[in-house]
């Protein structure tokens, strides 16, 4: 079934004319739905290797975005472009089901701005009030009422244990070819459990989170130049607040992109890591508790080692998670991330301090 039949099941006011792929991210395959009338839908084939549930991720996406609609709406703002909006099929149903695969569709909000990189601090303030603002709307939620869409995403310690199975088995003999990186994993394995056991102590609250917190999952105004709306809601689920800052840091602070080879370049500008602090914590508005806060440059390592470690595992077991778009391409982004951890260790006392100034 193609994707222009498969985007008229929803519930759409006008005949579709295209269905155009379209080249992002790392999981789900998307689409450009174009209408006679000229409305355009974003139509998505779920990865359900990976969101085993997708019905229950949907459930989850439906109930925070009307949440945030809501919010939005009463604080005068433009439920259309602040929020995503979800459609359901004429059936009733979250999801339209075909033999190749589950989709969903949304409304495409159109003349918006993203990035892949940041320009500047102003660029990077942005990005975490955008962020700090979509876990202010949600902070009086329930998160007991959402599913894990991956069960222990953030899991930073269970993700060690898996990269040290995936060395153990060595499925395509790479296990050699990465040693320095594997020596390095394990020297850097105090970060494993430094967030995960606050929050099992309960020193973490644990909150509606978005858990995938890279800079293009934000679409800003492009007059403003403000962040209007998250976009990528799949793993929106309980977790701590300081995944998405850490995951930000990983992707905001940085001044190249997570597969960029040029690995001597590769490092954090500590006037964007200043920036992404006061915005973050400006844009949740008092919704963060003093225990969260200090722990933001802790966050940003632990996240980085996370992705690292969660790349290499891929390589060791060839590549079945990750798309990849060239050679080596796992290999390429857990060496970058690699660099980036070394950089953030080297600037830790300096990150520390910038707490000081909130
Ligand atoms: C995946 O598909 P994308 O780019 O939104 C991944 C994130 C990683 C990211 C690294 C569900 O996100 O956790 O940080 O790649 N998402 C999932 O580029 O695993
Ligand atoms: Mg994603």
């Amino acid at each position: 079934m193609d994707a222009q039949v498969i985007a008229s099941q929803f519930t759409i006011q006008s005949p579709v004319v295209s269905a155009k792929p379209m080249g992002i991210g790392n999981i789900n395959a998307s689409f450009v739905v174009t209408c006679e009338d000229g409305s355009k839908y974003a139509l998505q084939r779920i990865n359900t290797n990976i969101f085993k549930d997708p019905k229950g991720m949907m459930n989850n996406i439906f109930a925070v975005t009307e949440h945030i609609r809501n919010k939005v709406a009463s604080e005068g703002g433009d439920p259309d472009r602040e929020v995503l909006q979800y459609l359901k099929t004429a059936e009733g149903e979250t999801v339209y089901e075909t033999e190749e695969g589950v989709y969903r569709m949304y409304r495409f909000v159109d003349d918006v701005l993203t990035i892949q990189q940041v320009p500047d601090a102003e660029w990077a303030y942005q990005c975490a009030f955008a962020f700090g603002r979509f876990q202010k709307q949600l902070s009086d939620f329930d998160s007991s009422v959402l599913i894990e869409t991956i069960p222990n995403f953030h899991h930073t310690q269970k993700r060690y244990e898996t990269f040290l199975a995936s060395v153990e088995k060595d499925a395509t003999g790479r296990k050699e070819e990465v040693a320095d990186l594997i020596e390095f994993a394990k020297k850097e394995s105090y970060l494993a459990s430094a967030i995960v056991k606050d929050v099992e102590a309960g020193v973490l609250p644990v909150r509606v989170t978005h858990n995938d917190t890279k800079i293009n999952n934000i679409l800003f105004n492009p007059e403003t130049k403000r962040g209007m709306c998250i976009i990528d809601l799949d793993t929106v689920m309980p977790a701590t607040t300081l995944y998405d800052f850490g995951d930000m840091v990983r992707t905001a602070a940085t001044v190249t992109e997570e597969d960029d080879e040029r690995y001597d370049q590769v490092g954090m500008d500590l006037r964007y890591f200043k920036a992404l602090v006061k915005g973050y914590y400006e844009g949740s508005d008092g919704a963060l508790t003093r225990e969260e806060i200090k722990r933001f440059p802790l966050s940003a390592k632990v996240i980085t080692y996370e992705t690292f470690l969660r790349f290499l595992t891929d390589y060791l077991d060839g590549d079945v998670y990750f798309a990849c778009r060239k050679d080596r391409h796992n290999l390429i982004r857990a060496t970058n991330q690699m660099y980036l951890l070394r950089n953030m260790e080297d600037h830790y006392e300096q990150m520390l301090s910038v707490l000081d100034e909130l």
